[in-house]
Parts: C-alpha cells; sequence; structure tokens
C-alpha cells in the first residue's frame, strides 16, 4: 500500500544469524517517540533530545532484559526513508536483535514489509525507482560488471537520460499547444518540421539505448558459452577444469551427460554460463536423444559455441556434424587432449588439455576477448527488463509518431509524445502505477 505513510515500522537490516552486531532500523512518525520508551543514554539522555546522526552508547531497556547498545537518530528528511529514523545497533545474535524488535513492535510499531525502508524513500522522493533497482542490482551481483551496471543505475544514469528526454517531449508538446493558437499553415508547417527533427533525436537516443540491451541481458544472466562435441571428448571435463569443480560426471563411458549442465564462472569481472551437453552423436537411446536434440536446440541461442574436437585424433563425422551445426555461430574450436599428442591432427583455434590443464588459462583469455565488447564493459548498459519494456513501448510510440507527422496534424501527433512520455516516467518511478511499485520492493530484502 502506498497510502499507509504513517505507521511506524521496524525490521533487522543486517543478515539473520551470529554475528558481530545487528542493526534493527526503526521508522516513522513514531519512531523517536518508541525509541524514547526503550532507550536511554549513558549521560540519561532520551534519543528526542540526541543530536541527528551522532551515535550514542546506552541502554536498550526491554521488558525481559537490557543490553547495553549504540542508538542513532535521523531526522526527517535526512534519513534513509525520509522520515524520523532510528537505529539500534546491538551485538550480533537472533535473540537479542529479536528481543530489540519485540520492544519496538510492543511500543507500537509493526514489522516491516520486504523492502518497506526503501519504497518510503522512494514515496518520499529520496530515491527514484530505477536507482532504488541500482542498489538491489548492486546487492545482489555475481560479478564485477553487475556492481558497475548497478552503480550506474543507482547513480541515475538512464534516470537522466529518460528525464531528459521527457523534457525535450514536454518542449515539444507546449510548442505544439502554441501552435494551434496560430493555426496558419506556414506557421504549422516549420512547426512540422522542427518537431519531426525532434523527434528523431529522441528516438535516436532510445534506439541507443535498447542496442545494449542483449549486453545488458548477458551482465545479468551471464554469457552463455555452449559446449558441444563428440562423446568422450572431455567436455565435462571442460566444464569442470573452467569451474574449478566436479560439478559434471567425468568417465570414459561414452554417453554418461544425458542432459544439460549449467554452472556459472566469472572471468576478468564478467559472468559467464557455461553450459555442458549430451554429446552428439547417432544413438538409440531414447534419453541420450533428447538430450542431444536439447543440446542443438541451444545453439542458436547460445552467446558462443567451443567446439570440442580430440587433436590426437583424425576428424569424424561427429566432429564434422558439430561443425556444421555451428557454422553461423559465434565459436571457438578447442582441440582437446594435446597431452597425447605431439602434433595435432585437427585444425582448432586453440590446443588445451582438461587433464593436464595445459592452456585451459589462455583459452579463458580467448573466450574473454571473443564475448567481452564495450558495451559489457563501459557505459550506460540496459540490464533490466522493466526498463526495456518501457523504453521499447516508448520508442514505439515516437516511432508512430514520426509515421505520422507527414500527414496528420499535430494535435493527434501529441497523442503519441504523451504515451511516450508517460512510458519514459515509468523508469523512474513519476508515471508508475501502484501494483507495479509494489512489486518491485517485494523483490527487495526484509529490512531494506
Ligand atoms: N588424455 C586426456 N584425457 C582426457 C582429457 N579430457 C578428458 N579426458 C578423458 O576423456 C574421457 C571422457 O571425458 P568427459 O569429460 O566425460 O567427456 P565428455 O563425454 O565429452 O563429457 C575421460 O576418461 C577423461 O578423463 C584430456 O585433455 N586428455
Ligand atoms: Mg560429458
Amino acid at each position: 500500500m502506498l497510502s499507509e505513510k504513517n505507521s511506524t515500522i521496524v525490521a533487522l537490516s543486517t543478515s539473520l544469524g551470529t554475528g558481530a552486531i545487528s542493526i534493527v532500523r526503526l521508522s516513522g512518525e513514531k519512531a523517536i517517540e518508541i525509541a524514547d520508551k526503550l532507550f536511554s543514554s549513558l549521560k540519561n539522555k532520551k534519543p528526542s533530545e540526541f543530536e541527528s546522526r551522532k551515535l550514542e552508547l546506552g541502554f536498550f531497556n526491554a521488558q525481559n532484559f537490557k543490553e547495553q547498545i549504540l542508538c542513532v537518530v535521523f531526522r526527517a528528511p535526512f534519513s534513509y526513508t525520509g522520515e524520523n529514523l532510528v537505529e539500534f545497533q546491538c551485538h550480533g545474535g537472533v535473540r537479542i536483535a529479536e528481543g530489540v524488535i519485540n520492544a519496538c513492535i510492543d511500543c507500537g510499531a509493526r514489522l516491516a514489509e520486504s523492502g518497506e525502508f526503501t519504497k518510503r524513500a522512494f514515496i518520499n522522493g529520496k530515491i527514484s525507482l530505477d536507482k532504488a533497482e541500482g542498489m538491489m542490482d548492486m546487492i545482489n551481483a555475481e560479478s564485477e560488471a553487475e556492481i558497475r551496471a548497478g552503480f550506474n543505475l543507482l547513480g541515475g544514469a538512464l534516470g537522466k537520460v529518460a528525464t531528459a528526454s521527457q523534457s525535450a517531449l514536454v518542449d515539444l508538446l507546449s510548442d505544439i499547444e502554441v501552435s494551434f493558437d496560430y493555426p496558419e499553415e506556414d506557421i504549422e508547417y516549420t512547426t512540422k518540421e522542427k518537431a519531426k527533427n525532434k523527434i528523431a533525436k529522441i528516438n535516436e537516443d532510445i534506439l541507443s539505448l535498447i542496442s545494449t540491451s542483449n549486453a545488458g541481458r548477458q551482465i545479468k544472466d551471464g554469457i552463455s558459452l555452449l559446449i558441444l562435441g563428440e562423446p568422450n571428448v572431455g567436455k565435462s571435463s571442460l566444464l569442470n577444469s573452467l569451474t574449478k569443480s566436479d560439478r559434471a560426471i567425468v568417465t570414459s563411458i561414452a554417453g554418461t551427460t544425458r542432459d544439460t549442465i549449467e554452472e556459472t564462472l566469472v572471468i576478468n569481472g564478467l559472468k559467464y554460463k557455461i553450459i555442458d551437453t549430451a554429446g552428439i552423436h547417432e544413438t538409440e537411446d531414447e534419453v541420450e536423444k533428447i538430450g542431444i536434440n536439447r543440446a542443438k536446440s541451444l545453439i542458436s541461442g547460445a552467446d558462443m559455441c567451443l567446439c570440442l574436437v580430440d587433436c590426437s585424433k583424425e576428424e569424424n563425422d561427429k566432429d564434422r556434424e558439430v561443425l556444421s551445426l555451428t557454422k553461423n555461430s559465434k565459436r571457438i574450436i578447442v582441440g582437446n587432449k594435446i597431452d597425447k599428442t605431439n602434433k595435432p591432427r585437427q585444425n582448432a583455434d586453440i590446443y588445451i588439455s582438461t587433464k593436464s590443464e595445459k592452456d585451459v588459462n589462455n583459452l579463458k583469455d580467448l573466450i574473454y576477448s571473443k564475448t567481452a565488447d564495450k558495451n559489457i564493459t563501459s557505459g550506460l548498459v540496459i540490464t533490466n527488463l522493466r526498463h526495456l519494456d518501457a523504453l521499447k513501448r516508448a520508442q514505439k510510440h515516437l516511432e508512430n509518431a514520426l509515421l505520422n507527422i507527414e500527414f496528420q496534424t499535430l494535435d493527434l501527433i501529441s497523442v503519441d509524445l504523451n504515451l511516450a512520455y508517460s512510458a519514459l516516467g515509468e523508469i523512474t518511478g513519476s508515471t508508475t502505477g501502484e501494483d507495479i511499485i509494489n512489486s518491485i520492493f517485494s523483490k527487495f530484502c526484509l529490512g531494506k
């Protein structure tokens, strides 16, 4: 609920479990009043008398325990939520934090919902939706590239572009409004030409953002690397040696891997999703057949195929099939089992041995250099599907406006411009509906 602004909420803001300290946050109209009932400093001062943002040592008096802890008061609007906010920093441990929370609840607070502190920050204008999402992306990041993308969002890089495009649209809409007042044809004509150029410029800006979304998907989900090759060529061994794990079963029995196996790997700060597959060959085994078809069906969607061949042997039909299946894909031909031969008997882009680990690190470097385009490693990237969807809808309306401007009057164009404006506003949250806002914050962690 966006409307329930007045209740005072409380939650554990550090993670649940045993640790050095726990921080309990209390936010809302009665936060300081509640804190006054529970805490007094060593000098016998109450939180309402504390200086803002200054830690005070004192005693927390709950019904069942008395504990020496730290307390800090943030007064509205200069707090994370924009409301009065009190933080209690106590010794770590589930029971102590629980005691502090329960005491706050007994005094009139209620337990916060997931993301409710940040939702209040949004409602109070402390943070825009895109920034809040960037912060969450940083918290959940598994790679440096994700942290960078989250940091960009949190810094407002996307919000700035969206807001700039919105204000360009507002300018344009007011120009159009003026032209209604002077409807002589020549004025209409110049306004039309000007309008066309302005719309085209905004459209270009948005298209260039949309064009980063593939890189954004790769940053968030990982760049997919599909390992393909005949049975026993060393696919599962490669997955294990790239990820330094024993994730996939390795045996000398052909057909061991029947389903796809996925693992995550980070190379130079980029996340990769490695997929081990069933070996490609003719088989009567029904389960293996399904696995082989699955492997084939993944080829077109993979960001990169690693085609494994056994370079100690001559090329065979199965190798040829793998190479023909991937001929239109981005791929690296990897000659495995170089430890078994002095001279490779097949052409490959790189020769390695998963057994002796020879040149596996060079393969990582090669993978990185062939997949890390500049969209991924720098600049503003669209990593969030909600943002992408809003941009695409805005772009569609701008395109409509550009199509129609030739043979429609400007007042009709302004309908599409208004729709583009409101689609862009969904990014920062200025035009986002309550349901969507609630669903975004519900995905945040408790106490955030
Ligand atoms: N000599 C040698 N044997 C390897 C190498 N890589 C894998 N093997 C062996 O080849 C067999 C099949 O390996 P596996 O990873 O299960 O192949 P997959 O069927 O393609 O997944 C196992 O006995 C591995 O130990 C390598 O680089 N050199
Ligand atoms: Mg295998």
